[in-house]
């Protein structure tokens, strides 16, 4: 018998992966950039063990036996095999037992999948002895997936190759590069949400006219932009884009038809209340950005974190399920 326990954090995207190309093997339309949160808070914690004594591969979250079946997950497993084939790993002719906990609402617009997959993906690199890019088997598993195997600033490059072979994730710049970079995430509902973002995308894809222009027409030049924003430490440009980029995605559900409703009145009242902060300051002090749920993420840098933190606290006193205070990369503070 042999085990290993690999922890992955949740990964927040600054420009949004929506829409795929290809289902079978989960490749993008677009590139997508993301920062990956602290390994202490907001990750899924996956045990992979192997054994000679099981006969089939199970799989639990949170505690609850899951379909192990389910293709992503064959997927995954026969592709990291195959790698561990080439290194003679003795492990990866066993069958295994996957046990994975989220420390954070699953499936509430709070990437759980992506946390999931990689840390899946990574344990079993590691239990095989798998060595190299691990991304492009983490994306099969949840395209968001990809993003989490790295940690700092992150970017999904969709690719051009039909296999997928190069639709992986490489790091735009490391945690450390912009030690000031704080997430504030404002719990809004922890319920599971509505449309899952695997159905919601692929009826955007179906029929949205708006996701074809955003794809084609914003999302190359605004992805340069975030790589040069992000590598300058350009807080006022990359705060603009963000929330751009998330009002266009919230945007393309909203042009899918029958329309998909992520964001809520609070969400909405977050807006419009970081709009108002950033106006009375001059200039961008906070930027927010919503996944496939109403809960907010919100950029800032440490200096403004007391100020504005106190100011959610007052404006939000009940209309909040929790507030995390997340270090953006690579440790968490507590409140
Ligand atoms: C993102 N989301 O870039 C965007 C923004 C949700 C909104 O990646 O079908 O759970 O498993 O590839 O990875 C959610 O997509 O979907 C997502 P699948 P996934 O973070």
């Amino acid at each position: 018998m042999a085990f290993v326990t690999c922890i992955a954090p949740v990964n927040i995207a600054v420009i949004k992966y929506w829409g795929k190309r290809n289902e079978e093997l989960i490749l993008p339309l677009n590139d997508s950039i993301s920062c990956t949160l602290s390994t202490e808070q907001m990750c899924a914690r996956t045990t992979v063990v192997a054994s000679t004594r099981y006969n089939e591969n199970k799989f639990w979250l949170n505690g609850k036996e899951e379909n192990s079946n389910s293709p992503r997950l064959i997927n995954c497993i026969k592709d990291i095999k195959e790698k561990a084939e080439k290194v003679e790993s003795e492990a990866s002719k066993l069958n295994v037992h996957i046990c994975s906990e989220n420390n954070f609402p699953t499936a509430a617009g709070l990437a759980s999948s992506a946390a999931g997959y990689a840390a899946l993906i990574a344990g079993l690199a590691s239990l095989y002895g798998v060595k190299g890019d691990i991304s492009a088997i983490a994306r099969k598993g949840s395209g968001s997936a990809c993003r989490s195997v790295l940690g700092g600033w992150v970017r999904w490059h969709k690719g051009e190759l039909a296999d997928g072979s190069d639709s992986i994730a490489t790091e735009i710049a490391p945690a450390s590069h912009w030690p000031e970079m704080r997430i504030l995430i404002l719990v809004v509902n922890d319920a599971r949400k509505k449309h899952s973002s695997t159905s919601g995308m692929k009826q955007s894809v179906k029929t949205s006219a708006f996701l074809k222009y955003r794809v084609e027409k914003i999302v190359p030049e605004r992805t340069d932009q975030m790589v040069k924003a992000i590598k300058t430490k350009d807080f006022e440009t990359f705060a603009k884009l963000t929330m751009q980029d998330s009002n266009q995605f919230h945007s393309t559900c909203l042009d899918t038809y029958p329309p998909i409703h992520y964001m809520n009145d609070t969400s909405h009242a977050i807006c419009d209340l970081v709009h108002a902060y950033n106006n009375i300051k001059g200039c961008n002090k906070v930027a927010y950005t919503f996944d496939a749920g109403p809960n907010a993420c919100l950029y800032m840098l440490e200096q403004d974190v007391p100020e504005f933190f106190t100011l959610i606290m007052n404006v939000f006193p009940s209309d909040l399920d929790s507030v995390e205070y997340v270090k953006g990369m690579p440790l968490k503070v507590s409140v």
